[in-house]
């Protein structure tokens, strides 16, 4: 399938899905929601791909939902529509994906981010929730996963202000797993998804499913989950095989890698 505001490129057992409208700075709209769940859909149903990175330019990850696109919405046509509710369907991805960030990752931008399972940020990424700017607020889950994800208070100090925060800060409060020069941002992202790809799909998507369940449920319930995916794993081959290669100190060969 070819695609008009996105890139996909396979790696290997990698994908690179690359945001691509350059010009309104890959600003989110319709027609890129639809072309990104195709393309995740799409990699999804590939046994081949094991991880998914999604990354933008350099200048910018994603500047938000596209303002033009919403301008001349009313009530009626966003509630209707079920404006921008096809975005759950990209936080549903069940295969490991890793967001890199470089320049802007604002609004809609961040949101995405945070939708993927961790960030590495360039040093010259940016951080926001702007919408307060233009009199609304963040619609794809900023106020819910920031919250979860660095606490109260930066997401109040982010959301209410509408400030932007740098590739350090958003490291020291958690947002962002790792932080690394502009230039080594995708080979770094991508070097992360091969080594993610290389294990065992099963239990990399099991480990997916049970963190995600952390921001759930109870911990009883959640250790509970755990537990019973971890009984459920010594019923793949990848298990007796991750297990037999430590034993004879050799590589693992997982079947289904
Ligand atoms: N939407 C549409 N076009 C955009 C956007 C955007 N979010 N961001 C930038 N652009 C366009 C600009 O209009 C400009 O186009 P043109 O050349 O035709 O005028 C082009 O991209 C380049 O942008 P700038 O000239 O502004 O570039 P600067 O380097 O001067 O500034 C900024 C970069 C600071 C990133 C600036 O572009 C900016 O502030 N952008 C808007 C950021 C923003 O407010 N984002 C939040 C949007 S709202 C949102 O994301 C809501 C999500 C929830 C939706 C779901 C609802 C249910």
């Amino acid at each position: 399938m070819t695609y008009e505001t996105i890139r996909l490129e396979r790696r290997g057992r990698v994908a690179v899905v690359t945001l691509d409208r350059p010009k309104a700075l890959n600003a989110l709209n319709t027609a890129l929601l639809g072309e990104l769940s195709a393309a995740l859909g799409e990699l999804g149903r590939d046994e081949g791909i094991g991880a998914i990175v999604i990354t933008g330019s350099e200048k910018a990850f994603a500047a938000g939902a596209d303002i033009k696109e919403m301008q001349p919405l009313g009530f009626a046509d966003a509630y209707l529509g079920d404006f921008a509710g096809g975005w759950d369907q990209v936080a549903a991805t069940r295969k490991p994906m890793i967001a890199a960030v470089a320049g802007f990752a604002l609004g809609g931008g961040c949101e995405l981010a945070m939708m993927c399972d961790f960030i590495i940020a360039a040093d010259t990424a940016k951080f926001g929730q702007p919408e307060i700017t233009l009199g609304v607020l963040p619609g794809m889950g900023g106020t819910q996963r920031m919250a979860r994800s660095i606490g109260k208070a930066k997401t109040m100090d982010l959301c209410l202000t509408g400030r932007m925060m740098d590739a350090e800060e958003a490291e020291r409060c958690g947002l962002v797993a790792r932080v690394v020069p502009a230039g080594d941002l995708l080979e770094t992202a991508i070097a992360a998804a091969e080594k993610i790809a290389g294990f065992s799909l099963p239990a990399t998507l099991m480990v997916k499913e049970a963190v995600n369940r952390a921001f759930e449920t109870s911990l009883a319930e959640g250790l509970r989950f755990e537990r019973r995916q971890f009984h459920s794993t010594f019923a793949l081959d990848d298990q007796s095989e991750g297990m037999a290669a430590f034993v004879e100190k050799r590589p693992a060969q997982f079947r289904h890698r």
